[in-house]
């Protein structure tokens, strides 16, 4: 089978671990012999970002180190048995940003990067060669090739004058406080989704749409032009998993983010932003809520079971309840 998944980060990858297992494949690593299934995810560009002069992009390295073994699970990102020996210098010398964390290890990925970006590698083609390292056992495909980078409207916390400022220092620096008052995808409108995206959501059996964040994580991969057409085109159904749990996210900020776009921490909200395939532009045709939350989601088949990714296993079952989701309405 076919399997398409919409990315972000820490919640995309730890899904993707449950839809390798669902699938029988291990759920870090490579299979021992090849598979008759193959995963594709699409993992959003937006949180990427120039730090120190290296190209940094955390869902598709979150997504790699969780996949290959290699990711610090206790924080969802970054290297495990990091040193900090880089971090600690360059705040000898003063230099800023010192908010954001490079560790050591995490610098030779980013080296590697920004090294084949100078010489005119694509993003795809990048990942694919970190990826011959890592063995993640799925197809990492950036969503675009282009710039594209999520940045912020808010009110600055010191002056309180509007400004705009990249993603991560809204998220990392100021932990997602000040108000947002708009995600803009900066970059979107001359982006495009890459061939091998449109072609891997064309040949699609299923596509999921993973309990990423809605706003910065989905919601950007839908900013890049023509991405929504390909994927309310495909023949394969679309099931998402929603993110929001009894009215609130699992992880992370993602109800600061939905404030900011004027929807509702609920499952149903998220439900119906996405909205149905049969709408004009919506592109659900399946929705998978936690026990005991209640969704109606007009044009979407919705049903309740457990959405905890406490461990694969659990994770495993979510993917084969999507499974089974999507085949009804073969
Ligand atoms: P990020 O890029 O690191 O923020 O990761 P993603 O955007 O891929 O995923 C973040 C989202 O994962 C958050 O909005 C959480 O609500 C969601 N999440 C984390 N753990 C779980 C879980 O166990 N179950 C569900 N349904 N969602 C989860
Ligand atoms: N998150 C933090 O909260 N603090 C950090 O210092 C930090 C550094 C960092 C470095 C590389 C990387 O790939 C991710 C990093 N993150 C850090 C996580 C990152 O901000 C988030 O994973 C996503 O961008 C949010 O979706
Ligand atoms: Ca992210």
């Amino acid at each position: 089978m076919k399997v398409v998944v919409l990315v972000g980060g820490v919640g995309g990858a730890r899904f993707l671990l449950g839809v390798k297992a669902a699938l029988g494949l291990p759920a870090v690593g490579e299979p021992a012999e090849p598979s008759e299934h193959e995963i594709t995810a699409v993992v959003n560009v937006g949180d990427d970002v120039w730090m120190h002069g290296l190209r940094v992009c955390p869902d598709l390295d979150t997504c790699m180190y969780t996949l290959g073994g290699g990711v610090d699970s206790a924080k969802g990102w970054g290297r495990v048995d990091e040193t900090w020996s880089v971090k600690e210098e360059l705040a000898a010398y003063g230099v800023e940003p010192s908010w954001f964390g490079l560790g050591d290890r995490d610098i030779a990925t980013h080296l590697v990067r920004s090294r084949m970006l100078r010489a005119g590698y694509s993003l795809t083609a990048v990942t694919e060669a970190l990826c011959d390292r890592w063995k993640p056992g799925v197809r990492l495909l950036p969503v675009t090739d282009e710039r594209l980078e999520t940045h912020v409207a808010i009110d600055d916390p010191d002056s309180g004058d509007p400004r705009a400022v990249h993603f991560q220092e809204w998220w990392v620096r100021h932990r997602a406080e000040p108000t947002a008052h708009a995600f803009v995808p900066v970059g979107a409108s001359e982006a495009k989704p890459t061939p091998a995206v449109l072609d891997a959501l064309e040949q699609a059996d299923v596509v999921l749409v993973a309990p990423s964040n809605p706003v910065v994580s989905i919601g950007t991969l839908l900013a890049v032009p023509g991405f929504r057409d390909a994927l309310r085109a495909t023949s394969a159904p679309v099931v998402g998993l929603s993110p929001i749990v009894g009215g609130r996210p699992l992880r992370g900020m993602a109800d600061a983010c939905l404030a900011g776009i004027g929807v509702d921490s609920t499952a149903e909200a998220v439900g119906r932003h996405y909205g149905s395939r049969r709408d004009s532009d919506g592109i659900l045709d399946g929705w998978l809520v936690h026990t005991g939350d209640r969704a109606e989601v007009p044009g979407v088949r919705v049903r309740a079971v457990p959405l905890l990714m406490s461990d694969v296993d659990a994770t495993a079952a979510m993917a084969r309840a999507a499974f089974d989701l999507a085949r009804e309405g073969r």
